[in-house]
């Protein structure tokens, strides 16, 4: 989210209008808010099973706020066919494996347990299906041999700081070409 938010500078066509978490202590909405950007949060434990409301309450705030394109950065609520729908073709998320390979959790230790010899992580667009939408950047890693989950998520984390930046100033100038890294 920093990175995007600091990528968003002088000829860059899109800047930052909020910073939206679904986690009240998020450490995002403090630096976002240092760097001047609205924040809010909308703490998805109030409305239990009910993701509509919950996703009712996030859409009130993005319609106050009334962005063009939608950022998923971390963001970890599954969301709905109807939320998503509303903002077809403008919701980029940015997932850490190279897509298709390993949609949803525990991407870094499946890549490990796969044997795979590279690994990295993809932007992509935000459709109903879960880590499925067509794909806008991607960005590849060498598994070293020892790596625990943690040494290649570290070595994945750079990599998400340079495509995601990347990809979304591509896309902002309407570009829907993919970028791929290195
Ligand atoms: N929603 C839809 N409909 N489609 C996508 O492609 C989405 C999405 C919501 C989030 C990010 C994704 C990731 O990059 C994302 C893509 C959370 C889960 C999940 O299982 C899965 C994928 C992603 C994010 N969430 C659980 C839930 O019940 C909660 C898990 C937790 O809190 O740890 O929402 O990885």
């Amino acid at each position: 989210m920093v990175a995007l938010a600091e990528s968003m500078v002088g000829d860059h066509p899109a800047r930052p209008v909020l910073v939206l978490s679904n986690d009240p202590t998020a450490g995002g909405l403090e630096k976002a808010a240092a760097m001047g950007i609205p924040t809010a949060a909308i703490d998805h434990r109030g409305f239990g099973k009910d993701r509509a409301a919950f996703e009712a309450a996030l859409q009130a705030e993005l319609e106050k706020a009334r962005p063009d394109i939608l950022c998923l950065a971390g963001f970890m609520r599954i969301l709905t066919p109807e939320f998503i729908e509303g903002w077809a073709g403008r919701m980029l998320n940015i997932h850490p494996s190279l897509l298709p390979k390993y949609r949803g959790l525990h991407t870094h230790a499946r890549a490990l347990e796969a044997g795979d010899a590279e690994h990295g992580c993809t932007v992509h667009e935000v459709t109903a299906e879960l880590d499925g939408g067509p794909i806008l950047g991607q960005a590849r890693v060498p598994v070293l041999p020892g790596d625990t989950p943690e040494s290649l998520a570290a070595r994945v984390l750079p990599m998400e700081h340079r495509l995601y930046p990347a990809v979304l100033r591509r896309f902002a100038a309407g570009d829907r070409r993919p970028v791929f890294l290195p």
